[in-house]
């Protein structure tokens, strides 16, 4: 398979003026008619031949302005002879829904019709130039069997309908990729929302019937969203209807196509008895991420998918931030920072690093990484630290004013700052273009009252970039006395050099730095520093991240040694938590992570930093041994802590209950340790609430199996693929490392491993990667068992087999029979006679 290349971007010969689509569903034989009507683009090259992409397609008839055209059709799509003039084409397909199991096009899930165009799905539905640069109006004719599809939908507004068809009309010219349809017997949860300038929207979100009663929270962030987005960013809707449709199977979280937004059912349905709080907060970060792309994504797209950043970068941001001023900024920041180092730095730290922008690609699909996603808002939220929240705003205006309608690039979007702020911003650029997380390193030193810092910045070599130049890197400083008082608040240092110096004329005595506050940029800071510096930062820093941040960093340091040394925990850890569990003026949530111990392929990554070589069975024993020892060392805090968080009456997913129960959880987590798992043996019997019923079921599984609660939950939710899915991945997760693969492949045996829908297959393959002690326990039966898996899984669904070849993207920490056991397990996969483009890709890639 070839490479595509930024460098090579042309744009498209043709503009589309109309596009009109009839869809007459079938499950083996569907027909989709297109007509569309053609007219030479000025600012493309010369017309004259036409080239639609296309794929696993049945070309019927194909005319241009009536007469049949002179195609030839190969593997990707089909060239003709056309005029270079307007013309009008017209061709009709049959296509195979019941047929595709990539989920990638026209596809069905439980008998009902579905569509997932974005990246290049569209080509399986009809031969189109099926890129994101090339925008058109559509309209939709559906025709269908009544008796089992008696709901058709698509994008933009509903026009006419009556038994078995009907039509919509999106007046908004979008690219393919945001085209759906939907058919199927669904029940409606109907709502309205009040525009800022008073118009009615009608609000659908659309379950199988049964489901009817889990969409209200949905609703209610769709609604939120909508208002947010007209206070923050002044973006009002654009349709009289804005539809969401919850499906079983699917590759993604969701997708926003315009007017008709498809979702895994994951992020759409919950009932307080079936969802855990996670999972609301989920449904409402990735609603409004979806509806949040209406304007940024959809009004303004990609130019190209080398572009995707324009659209994810910005979106995941503006979802950060509506999740931020929906719950609490502090929790909000660590959990996104925690999310960016266990996804992103570890992809940027091995073989598949690459550019927030990438320069090629063999398959797009493999592009939806968090590079892309969280660097990308991370880019985001140093620009506008940057500029200051004016000029963001001011930015985002023009942005918005200048680009309205258009296919733009990073280049449009820098310009935009530039132009209206007056900043410069080729250097900033670079966080586009480099890949690699850059190491920061801060040497101080303090004489007559001046104290200076000396900053050092370097970015490792990734594939393809041996050298990088360096960056601008906003750091968030603040200055503390010894006595804990804040000598300096906040400001913003601005890194461009390899080596910079800062003054700061006037300490009366030794300061002591919080730097990068709030994570204020995407980089590794390296500062040596003291336990006991760390443990005064834990108790003084103002600001919330650093002073989670401190803890972290101890708790790193404190496990480094218990791996390396096989060191006891130190007292000033100790107390320093004991002090940050107790203080009642600290948000549940935040102590909750305060206490949360780094995972254990955090610490793999923390030691590989080091120069240590990962011992999984180790770093998991350190962890054991250190959660024991906090549970002892704090009993009785916790234990009073776990009574008093007890909350009367009915549940509610509002964010401070729901911080109450992280709180409790992480308790529990730490008794039950201690205590013969007396407590979470009554939590679990006793439990109304999915929350409290899992965190209990995680708790005996970890303790001994806890094989009779896993079986009365098994009974109790057999009915229900939302919770069998959590069923399934914490027995893969939970599990003893010697264990975890035996569980994982007793898991596949079972009755309800339906290994087709990506859900089920990430619960339990993907659970198993996420045990990091199971997955590399020795012998090598994990890695085993995900390449069996992944090689049976391609063909089927590639897209969903190639991301999860990621597991194996560290291969390159661990010591050499580890290393051999992983790339032999590769190799295998590559192997694979037929295998997808997708999977080759990426193992290529990982291989290196
Ligand atoms: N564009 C989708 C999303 O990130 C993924 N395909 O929302
Ligand atoms: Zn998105």
């Amino acid at each position: 398979a070839r490479a595509v290349h930024l460098k090579d971007y042309a744009p498209y010969p043709y503009l589309l003026d109309d596009v009109s689509l009839q869809v007459r569903l079938d499950p083996k034989a569907t027909r989709v008619v297109s007509q569309i009507r053609f007219s030479p683009n000025p600012d493309g090259p010369a017309a004259g031949t036409l080239r639609l992409d296309g794929e696993g397609l049945r070309l019927i008839r194909a005319t241009i302005d009536g007469a049949p055209a002179d195609v030839t059709v190969d593997d990707h799509g089909l060239t003709c002879p056309a005029p270079a003039t307007a013309f009008d084409w017209e061709c009709e397909v049959e296509i195979a829904p019941a047929d595709n199991t990539a989920l990638e096009g026209l596809y069905m899930s439980n008998g009902m019709y579905c569509t997932q165009c974005e990246a290049e799905g569209f080509r399986k539905i009809t031969y189109y130039p099926d890129r994101p640069d090339v925008m058109a109006p559509f309209s939709v004719r559906i025709e269908a069997d009544p008796a089992t599809c008696p709901v058709l939908l698509s994008n933009g507004n509903p026009t006419v309908a009556g038994d078995g068809w009907a039509e919509w009309q999106d007046p908004w010219p979008k690219p393919a990729y945001l085209f759906a349809l939907v058919a199927g017997d669904l029940v409606r949860h109907a709502d309205s929302f009040r525009t800022l300038s008073g118009r009615e929207v009608d609000l659908g979100i659309w379950v199988r019937p049964g489901d009817e009663g889990k969409c209200a929270y949905a609703m209610d962030a769709l609604k939120r969203s909508m208002a947010w987005d007209e206070a923050e960013y002044g973006r009002e809707y654009d349709l009289n209807t804005f539809n969401i449709v919850a499906v079983d199977d699917f590759n993604m979280g969701a997708m926003e196509n315009k007017g008709l937004n498809i979702f895994n059912s994951k992020y759409v349905l919950a009932s307080p008895e079936t969802a855990t709080d996670r999972d609301y907060e989920m449904i409402e970060g990735i609603i409004a991420h979806e509806y949040f792309h209406n304007w940024t994504g959809n009004r303004i797209t990609c130019r190209d998918w080398f572009q995707l950043c324009l659209k994810e970068g910005l979106t995941v941001f503006r979802d950060q931030q509506f999740s931020g001023d929906q719950r609490s900024h502090a929790v909000k920041r660590i959990d996104d920072v925690l999310t960016l180092r266990a996804r992103q730095f570890r992809e940027d730290n091995g073989p598949l690093s690459h550019p927030v922008r990438p320069e090629s690609y063999i398959e797009i699909n493999n592009f939806y990484t968090a590079t892309v996603y969280e660097k990308g808002a991370e880019v985001i939220g140093m620009l506008r630290r940057l500029v200051g929240e004016e000029g963001y705003r001011a930015a985002l205006d023009l942005y918005f004013d200048r680009h309205d309608g258009q296919a733009c690039t990073i280049e449009d979007w820098l310009r935009v700052f530039e132009d209206a702020t007056g900043r410069d911003l080729t250097q900033f650029k670079r966080w586009y273009t480099q890949s690699g997380t850059p190491r920061l390193s801060v040497r101080e030193d303090y004489t007559d009252n001046v104290y200076r810092l000396h900053f050092r910045q370097e970015t490792p070599p990734t594939p393809g970039q041996p050298e990088k130049g360096p960056q601008v890197i906003p750091v968030a400083l603040g200055l503390l006395a010894p006595d804990g008082s804040e000598t300096m608040p906040t400001r913003v240092l601005e890194i461009t050099e390899t080596e910079q110096s800062f003054t700061f004329p006037g300490q009366e005595t030794r300061p002591i730095p919080s730097l990068l506050r709030g994570f204020s940029a995407p980089v590794i800071l390296t500062r040596q520093s003291t336990a006991e510096e760390r443990a005064f930062l834990l108790a003084h820093d103002t600001d919330p991240f650093n002073k989670w941040e401190a803890g972290r960093t101890l708790a790193k340091d404190v496990l480094s040694r218990m791996v390396t040394d096989d060191a006891a925990p130190g007292p000033d850890y100790l107390s320093a938590l004991r002090r940050v569990t107790q203080d009642d003026t600290l948000d549940p949530a935040f102590r909750a992570l305060a206490l949360a111990l780094p995972s254990d392929d955090d610490m793999a990554q923390t030691l590989t930093d080091s120069g240590v070589t990962p011992d999984p069975l180790a770093i998991w024993t350190a962890r054991e041994k250190l959660s024991l020892r906090i549970a002892e060392e704090l009993s009785a805090v916790l234990g009073d802590l776990y009574d008093a968080l007890e909350r009367p009456g009915p549940y509610s997913p509002d964010p401070k209950a729901a911080n109450a129960r992280a709180l409790r959880q992480t308790a529990l987590g730490l008794l039950s340790r201690i205590d013969g798992g007396t407590r979470a043996q009554k939590q679990f019997a006793a439990a109304d609430n999915m929350t409290d019923e899992l965190g209990a079921l995680a708790c005996l599984i970890r303790a001994d199996g806890g094989d009779e609660a896993t079986a009365t939950f098994y009974r109790r939710w057999a009915d229900d693929r939302l919770v069998l899915d959590k069923w399934f991945a914490l027995q893969v997760g939970y599990a003893a490392p010697a264990d975890a693969a035996d569980v994982a492949a007793r898991l596949t045996q079972h009755p309800a491993f339906d290994w087709k829908n990506p859900n089920r297959f990430r619960s339990v393959i993907g659970g198993l990667g996420g045990n990091h002690a199971g997955f590399h326990a020795a012998g090598g039966a994990g890695y085993e068992l995900v390449a069996d898996w992944l090689i049976r899984l391609d063909p089927v669904n590639p897209q969903t087999a190639a991301r999860m070849t990621t597991l194996f993207e560290t291969w390159h920490r661990y010591d050499a029979d580890r290393r051999d056991m992983m790339r032999a397990a590769l190799e295998r996969i590559r192997a694979t006679r037929g295998l997808s483009r997708d999977s080759a890709e990426m193992v290529g890639r990982i291989l290196g």
